[in-house]
């Protein structure tokens, strides 16, 4: 099954909007393994980054991150990278369609309140920059579990 790394990022934090993020993965069905809320370390939050180092903004960036808080998920369910990223919206929310959480709760793309890994490959590395295998916990839904 796959996985991928959700992350409510600081300004959503401050404005209120865990619960509103973790509510849309979960209705639509997902399933959540892995959850905790930390204050990143700037070489933490550079090497999550990594890929932005040339980017202008990149110093801004990690910066912002390591002043947390930041509440890292580990969702699991079928194509969850790509229909995470679907329900995210653009990067930029100014760009992203209403209906998307992005589109419906933020303005400014420096304060765009959520992150998700962009591909399988990346996934799989965020997942293990942020969680220890032993924080990841599998678990069965009630559809899942067969009573006498
Ligand atoms: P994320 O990694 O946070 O899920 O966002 P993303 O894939 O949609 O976008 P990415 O290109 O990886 O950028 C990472 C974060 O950097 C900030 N950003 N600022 N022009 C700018 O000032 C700018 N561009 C990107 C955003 O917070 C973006 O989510």
């Amino acid at each position: 099954m796959e996985r991928t790394l959700i992350a409510v990022k600081s300004d959503g934090v401050q404005r209120g909007l865990i619960g509103e993020i973790i509510k849309r993965f979960e209705h639509r069905g997902f399933k959540l393994i892995g959850l905790k809320m930390v204050k990143p370390t700037e070489d933490l939050a550079k090497h999550h980054y990594i890929d932005l180092k040339d980017k202008p903004f990149y110093a801004g960036l990690c910066k912002f991150t390591s002043a947390g808080p930041f509440v890292a998920m580990c969702w699991e369910g079928q194509n969850i990278v790509k229909m995470g990223r679907d329900m995210m919206g653009e990067t930029n929310p100014a760009d992203s369609k209403p209906g998307t959480i992005r589109g419906d709760l933020c303005v400014q793309v420096g304060r765009n309140i959520i992150h998700g890994s962009d591909s399988l490959e990346t996934a799989k590395k965020e997942v293990a920059l942020w969680f220890k295998p032993e924080e990841l916990i599998e678990w069965k839904s009630c559809a899942e579990v067969y009573t006498y």
